[in-house]
Formats: C-alpha cells, structure tokens, sequence
C-alpha cells in the first residue's frame, strides 16, 4: 500500500514574499479597461481628464441656470433641505451615531482592502458564469493569452501592500479571512445601527419621507455645481442630496452587498439555482465590484464636503455631538486618525508576520457560517447541455513528474486507484475496474476562489457508490484525496471533506468532462467533484483516497495543501 501522508510536506508559518506562493513573481496589471461592443476596450483612465472636463461644463451649465428667472423660482420653492417640524426632537449626534460612524469607517477599510485584494486573484469581470476570455466587460489585464494551459493563477496580478491586503500576488486565502471574517463584525455594526435608528426615531434624518427629497436634490445639485453651496444645517436635518445619498449607501448598497457577496458562495448558489440561474455568481461578483465602487466614490465626496463645509463644525458633529466651532471634534477625530493609520500600516506586515493567526481568528468570526451553509441541499444545483460553458479556465500546477507522464503516455493502463485507511474494503482499483461501476453524470457550476466559473458536464462515479464499495468504518470523518501532482511549493496536494458530504447527490469522481474522457489539465484520469465546495477543494489526477478520524495528523494539520501552504479554510461553501 502507498503511504501516501509521508509525501505531504510541512508548510511554514511565516511568509517570505519572495518564495510565496511557489515563488510566483510580483505582477501589476494593466491600466482598467471597459470593453465597448464587441471587441474594443476603453481606457478608464480617460476618465481623468474627461472628468475634469464635465465638472467645467457643469459648472458653467449650473451658473448658467441661476440666471434663469424660473430656475430661481424653482430653486427658492425647494431650498434642499427639508426641515421638518419636529427636527428639534431628533437634532444633534448621540454618542452611539459616533462610535458606530467610527467602527463602521475603520472595518471599512480592512474590508475595501482585502477586497481589492480578491480582486486582483482574478481581474476579469463578466456578466455570465461562463467567464469566457474576452467576454469580460472590465478588466485590469491583459487579453487572455492563447496558450490552452493558461491557469488563472499565472493570470492573478497584484498591489502594492500599502493598497492591498496583505499585498501579495494570489494572497487570496488571507484577503478572504480579512474580508469576510472582518465584514461579520461590519455587519453585526450594521444590524446595531439600524436598530437604534428605528428605535430613537432618528432614521427620520436618513429616510426621505416626502416626495420632495428630489426636486430639493436637484436643487442642492445646482447650488453644488454653481459654486456657490448650499446652507448648513446638518444638526438638524440633511440637505437632499446628502439624504439621498445616506439613504442609498445605508439601505441599498450596504445590504447589496451582503447580498452580492453571498451571490459568489457554492453552496448556496447550488442550492438556490432558481436565482443563480438568473442572477449568476459574476454578476454577483460585477455589482459586488460597483457597490464598491460606490462607497469610494461616496467617501471621496463625503470627505472633501466634510472639510469644506465647515469643517470644524462638522466634526464637531460627529466626534463631539456639539453645534459650535470650537477644536474639540477636531482632536477627538485627530485621535482616531491615528487608529486608523495604525491599522492600515499594521495590517499588511501583521498577515505577513502572523498569517496563522490571520487563519485562526478569521475562521472564528466566519467559521459558523461556512459550517451552516455546508449542510444545503446540494441536489438543485443541476444544469442542462445548453447552459455548458463554451470555455473552462485551467488552474492549479500540473503534474510534471516522470511517473505520471508515463502513467499518461500508456493511458493509464498501470494506474491505479488507492482507497485506504478507516474502510473494511480497501480497494486499488484499476481504471478499467473503475469505469465499470454504474456511471453517474452531472452537468454542474465550478466556483473557483479567485473568482471565475463555469459549467461543464461531469462523468464517471458517483461517490455514494464507491462509499458502499468500500464501507466506512463508523470512525472515518473526513475523507482525503491525494493527487498524482505536486503543490507550488513541493509535496503532494491533497484535500479534506467532510464524510457527509461524500454522499451528497452530486459529489463524485469524474473521468469524463463534456462527453470525452478527462483532459491533461483538468484531472486526467480522476477529478473529485462536490458541488458545494470551492474549486481548490476538488483535487485532480487523483493517486488515492484515505478514510481517516481527522486531519489534523496530514501534512501541516490544516486539512489540505493550500490550507497548509496558503492559509486557506478547510471548509469553503462561502
Ligand atoms: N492536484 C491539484 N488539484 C487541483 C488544483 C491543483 O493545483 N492541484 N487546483 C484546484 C483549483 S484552485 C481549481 S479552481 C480547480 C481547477 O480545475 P480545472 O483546471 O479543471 O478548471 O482544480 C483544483 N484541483
Ligand atoms: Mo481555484
């Protein structure tokens, strides 16, 4: 019998960028570019100067305006701001509008972060599960070159660690610990200040409750854009573009982007396929990027308003809860600057430092989700012939040793398959012998980690089969597949899944793909397939199988090769 745990190999617990990773060198991408009909690519960087142009133009269009006698008239029926008549009741910042106005801004930036971060890993946007190359309708890269064994790893490009979190090429398993562990804190804020809006009736102050919040936006638009500002009297109520755009940030983009973000998770995308079927994992992911970018463009205003509105004023408001002009606010908001500069410096050598850590602690915040949505009902996420992607990106590192090419080159003819360790069964089995098991087929969505999907057809065995072929011993938790390759930095790849999962309808191990038999680059000769599982989870060119109590005896004890070697989470349904 092959010992397969004595070729796994022991990862670090420190990350030295130059040989992270498997040594993959520093990229950047390219400048972002929008894809405008069929083929051709705008420059989003001209948007600079034609900003700049616009903002003239509209400068002039709104002076231009007030001269107009009826735009006056309209202008002084709707002010901007609405006063209602009970604003005194809710006037003035309570402590808890500061604190929470804090927490939220310094979670912000850790969760922007490490999303840009996530970004990068794949920087391709479409708007179907295809994400066929060229297709995309944004990306910060080049086109897709021609070569058929391009991996999305080698497409992954980076950001400066200032920019990103942590700021290394393909540091996607830490970003995500950063991003998701950090937005059940933001959420939880979330829940609290909604809450206590409703409950101290000042949501009145960020919910327009009267139809004209519009003209009194247009109104402020123009006053904005004329150069000459509106009124200040945020103590007691908004002016309506400020109202509008609270309202919006809080009430649409917050929770869109919940919403979104749960868009992109396996499990409950295959459970759910009556609306991932409409509303797919990219466009999940595009509008997950637009929210973004409407907190950057919402903080870059809100910012520069704040400091040129009276500033003193403001962050009196704010960080103070007072209505005068004296410094109070101000050293209060100095201070928690500093907080925020801590954090944002600190971050990046800390993952770098402490990414065991990172791990740790992000799987506690994210940890129980990932549990729960683990347990879905697999068995909807079942496509049709004509819902196949016409192109299935590649990833991961191939197999390059001289075993498995000759295993290859002889068409596995002197491969076998191992399942070993806590079953009454052990097997090896032939391809032959397995191909002749009842064959089981699946037409199913792939969700790798960086970001692209897509949906193939899957042939072969189902698990449930090969569970009752070998019969598990009571004992036997997790189930681990070793892979005829190496991971990046050296020893075998292999993955845990939990036993329950080995009998979902649509986890199997697959030698077809699409009618032919598996491909060099996606599995040849057997893939694992468990559909509420993120793609680094389903090893391909599959040596062995092993029934064991638990993990945390293999390799480095985190239950798979990137999750010993790139601070992945065992358990991925999000
Ligand atoms: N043995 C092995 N299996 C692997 C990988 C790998 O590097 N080695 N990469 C994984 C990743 S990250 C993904 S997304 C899928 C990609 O499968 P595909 O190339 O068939 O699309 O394989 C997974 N299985
Ligand atoms: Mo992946």
């Amino acid at each position: 019998m092959h010992d397969f745990r004595r070729q796994l190999k022991q990862p670090e617990d420190t990350i030295d960028p130059r040989t992270w990773a498997g040594s993959v060198p520093d990229a950047r991408g390219t400048a972002p570019h929008v894809r405008v009909g069929r083929d051709k690519w705008f420059n989003l960087l001209w948007l600079i100067p034609l900003g700049f142009v616009l903002l003239v133009a509209a400068i002039a269009i709104a002076q231009g305006l007030r001269e107009i006698p009826a735009v006056q008239q309209f202008m002084q029926h709707y002010p901007g701001t609405i006063l209602r008549p009970d604003a005194e009741q809710t006037a003035g910042f309570p402590a808890w509008v500061s604190w929470q106005h804090f927490l939220n801004l310094f979670l912000m930036i850790f969760i922007i972060r490490s999303g840009v971060q996530i970004l990068t890993d794949h920087p391709r946007l479409y708007w179907t599960r295809h994400s066929t190359p060229g297709k995309e309708w944004f990306r910060f890269q080049k086109p897709v070159p021609e070569d058929p064994l391009w991996t999305a790893k080698q497409d992954s490009v980076n950001v400066p660690s200032w920019v990103g979190l942590p700021g290394l090429r393909h540091s996607i398993g830490l970003a995500r610990w950063w991003h998701l562990g950090v937005d059940t804190l933001w959420l939880l804020n979330g829940v609290v200040f909604v809450v206590l809006l409703f409950v101290t009736g000042h949501w009145v102050r960020v919910v327009p409750t009267s139809w004209d919040v519009f003209p009194n936006a247009i109104s402020v638009a123009i006053q904005y854009a004329s150069l000459d500002w509106p009124l200040e009297n945020g103590w007691w109520a908004y002016n309506s573009l400020q109202l509008l755009a609270y309202f919006i940030t809080i009430f649409i983009a917050a929770p869109l982007a919940l919403i979104t973000g749960l868009g992109m998770s396996p499990a409950l995308s295959t459970r759910l396929r009556w609306i991932s079927s409409r509303f797919s994992i990219q466009a999940a992911r595009s509008l997950h990027f637009l929210v973004l970018c409407w907190f950057l463009l919402f903080i870059v205003v809100h910012v520069t308003l704040v400091f040129t509105t009276g500033a003193l004023r403001n962050l009196n408001h704010m960080y103070a809860g007072r209505n005068d002009q004296t410094w109070v606010g101000f050293w209060i908001f100095a201070a928690s600057m500093v907080v925020v500069i801590v954090g944002w410096v600190g971050a990046s050598p800390l993952t770098l430092r402490k990414p065991r850590l990172i791990q740790r602690v992000g799987y506690a915040l994210i940890g129980p989700a990932q549990r729960l949505f683990e347990h879905v009902d697999a068995k909807p996420g079942q496509y049709t012939e004509k819902d196949i992607s016409p192109y299935l990106w590649h990833n991961g590192k191939y197999p390059e040793t001289d075993e498995y090419r000759a295993l290859f080159e002889n068409n596995f003819a002197d491969y076998r398959l191992q399942i070993s360790g806590l079953v009454d069964n052990p097997v090896q089995l032939s391809m032959a012998e397995v191909r002749a098991l009842p064959y089981h087929e699946q037409i199913t969505q792939h969700f790798c980690i960086q970001g692209w999907s897509g949906v193939a057809k899957w042939g072969g065995v189902s698990m449930t089969t090969i569970l009752e072929l070998v019969k598990p011993r009571p004992e036997a938790k997790w189930v681990v597949f070793y892979s005829l390759g190496d991971g990046p930095d050296g020893g075998t790849y292999y993955d845990a899944h939990p036993i329950e999962q080995m009998s979902y309808p649509l986890t199997m191990l697959a030698y077809d793909m699409n009618d032919e038999p598996l491909s060099y680059g996606h599995g040849a000769p057997l893939r694992l397939r468990n559909e509420v599982q993120l793609g680094f989870k389903l090893v391909k060119w599959i040596r062995g199988i092993e029934f064991v109590a638990d993990f945390a005896e293999l390799g480095g004890g985190y239950g798979g090769y990137n999750e010993d070697h790139e601070f992945f989470g065992y358990r991925q349904s999000i």
